[in-house]
């Protein structure tokens, strides 16, 4: 049934493609749209309420009240109770939906009722009713609402994008910018790359001296965690070791290699350092890091990067990492990863968080055959290298891994949009990641249902080091990311790229209005 009626749906788009009406800026297309009868609901100002049960739902009331003050000029009151005024916006949950996003709304003459299977389920309602306000300009400057019943859950549970303030620290007020932005397309996770050569962008009370000039205090994070909070987004924080650590050696030299001790690493200058794996001081630091970041962050996840390790360069040449690999019986220099994830590992298991790790495989181009190293089976790994996602996702399957997808064909917001396009330096050639590349992103690689079972969702990654300010960072990542979040939330048999290519302009607009700096993609008009 619900197929019958997403095909519908989509056959309805290809028809009126550039009409305005509620359908026209649903983004993503929610997985169930019926249309209920030819009536709409009239919002009388001082008459018409918002009406919760309790102060559970506060918040997402005075969203939707701003909603209606900022499509139709009105002034809802919120009121606490029984909806017994009937012609009211009532907001409630639902127990009996399954899925914690699960929402259903029903708009008729009679009223508009939103109901969602927890708070964050009716928040995700709520960016729905306000597309539905903004595409449908005619009724909404009239004071209503058209007929229809959604019934929306999404595909993917995890939904995320990744900014990076490692490499261009970004200021609290603009990561909740970004914040309220990823919020209207039903994004759920914010990673945030908190460490890198470039900066050590976090406060730990028990190692001062990590912190680079520009960083967050855990106030400062505290307040940010409950913002996106509100907002049903968590925030999962990324602390890359055991490359990408030049941050971390200018303030603690001795935790370089031995060999390297002579050349110390300088924030800005030098690259490709790790920590090396034999000193146990490494671990004493480490243990202190993500002790505190777990306290910080409510989130399950903790990332611990794991990419990108120059390891010919240091564990290989390390006097110290040499002895360790011989006491073990090493032939590889690699093979040091496994000892140096058990640690580390058990300190974010410890600290009651699931790990996350970049998917790297024997091989950085095709043909990779295997994992870089025995990951353990409760770590999720990111497929992200060009190329290697269908690698990743057998392995993962085989070998028992959970598995988001960030793959640089489709998901590397750091790539330019189009032939010639930001960003302007350290473009190392990259290749173009275009907005129909993006919106092609099946989190299934349409492989059958049984092998896609392990794959929690998608991530837009946007790496910093070209992202000078904010309104570079939401340059590139709009459009794109309404395209990914279309390929997280909707299911396969209602997407339509065709449909989709209109209905981003209303929302296009709604960025622009809101003082968003969006890209023009002026390749899919011409
Ligand atoms: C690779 S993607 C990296 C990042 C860079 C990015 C640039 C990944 C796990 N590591 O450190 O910023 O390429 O595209």
């Amino acid at each position: 049934m619900n197929r019958i009626i997403g095909i519908l749906v989509v056959a309805f788009f290809s028809v009126v493609v550039s009409a305005q009406d509620h359908l026209s800026a649903l983004l993503p297309m929610p997985n169930h749209v019926e249309q209920i009868g030819r009536k709409s609901f009239r919002v009388e100002p001082g008459k018409t309420v918002i009406v919760i049960p309790d102060g559970q739902l506060r918040f997402e009331a005075e969203q939707l009240a701003a909603i209606f003050y900022e499509r139709m000029g009105f002034k809802l009151a919120i009121k606490e109770g029984e909806d017994r005024q009937r012609k009211s916006i009532s907001l409630s949950i639902d127990p009996g939906l399954k899925g914690k996003e699960h929402y259903c709304i029903e708009v008729s003459s009679r009223g508009v009722s939103l109901r969602g299977a927890t708070a964050a389920a009716v928040y995700r309602g709520v960016t729905t009713l306000d597309q539905l306000l903004l595409g449908d300009v005619c009724n909404t400057a009239e004071g209503r609402i058209s007929s229809i019943l959604i019934d929306d859950t999404p595909r993917m549970d995890y939904r995320c994008l990744m900014l990076d303030p490692a490499r261009h620290f970004l200021p609290i007020e603009d990561v909740k910018f970004y914040i309220d932005q990823m919020a209207r397309y039903k994004y759920n996770v914010l990673q945030l790359h908190l460490t890198d050569d470039q900066g050590w962008r976090i406060e730990i009370k028990s190692q001062p001296g990590l912190a680079s000039k520009h960083h967050y205090s855990q106030a400062e994070i505290r307040d940010l965690v409950a913002y996106a909070s509100q907002r049903h987004i968590e925030i999962v924080p990324e602390i890359d070791v055991p490359g990408h650590t030049v941050a971390i050696l200018s303030a603690y030299p001795e935790l370089a290699c031995r060999h390297l001790h002579s050349s110390p690493a300088v924030v800005g200058k030098t690259v490709n350092r790790m920590l090396c794996a034999a000193n146990p001081k490494t671990y004493v630091v480490l243990k202190d890091v993500i002790g505190e970041i777990c306290q910080l962050f409510p989130s399950s996840y903790f990332h611990l990067g794991g990419d990108e390790a120059a390891v010919p360069e240091n564990w290989a040449k390390c006097p110290d990492c040499r002895r360790m690999m011989e006491k073990k019986g090493y032939t590889k220099a690699t093979q040091l990863m496994q000892p140096f994830f058990e640690e580390v590992l058990s300190y974010v298991k410890q600290g009651g968080k699931t790990p996350v790790l970049w998917c790297e495989l024997n091989n950085i181009y095709p043909p990779a055959t295997d994992y870089l190293f025995p990951y353990p089976k409760d770590v999720i790994l990111v497929s992200w290298r060009n190329g290697l996602t269908p690698t990743c996702q057998r392995l993962t399957a085989e070998k028992g891994n959970s598995l988001l997808m960030a793959p640089g064909e489709h998901a590397y917001f750091d790539y330019p949009q189009w032939k010639g396009d930001l960003p302007e330096y350290n473009n190392w050639g990259m290749p173009i990641t275009s907005l129909q590349q993006t919106y092609q992103l099946d989190p299934g690689y349409g492989r059958p249902e049984a092998e896609q079972r392990h794959i929690l969702g998608v991530m837009g990654t946007l790496w910093g080091e070209a992202i000078q300010d904010i309104n570079r960072a939401t340059y590139m990542t709009y459009p794109r990311a309404l395209a990914l979040a279309e390929a997280g939330w909707t299911e396969m048999p209602y997407r339509s790229w065709d449909s989709f290519k209109q209905r981003i302009y209303p929302n296009l607009m709604l960025l622009m209005k809101s003082g968003v700096s969006v890209r023009v993609p002026f390749e899919i008009a011409r």
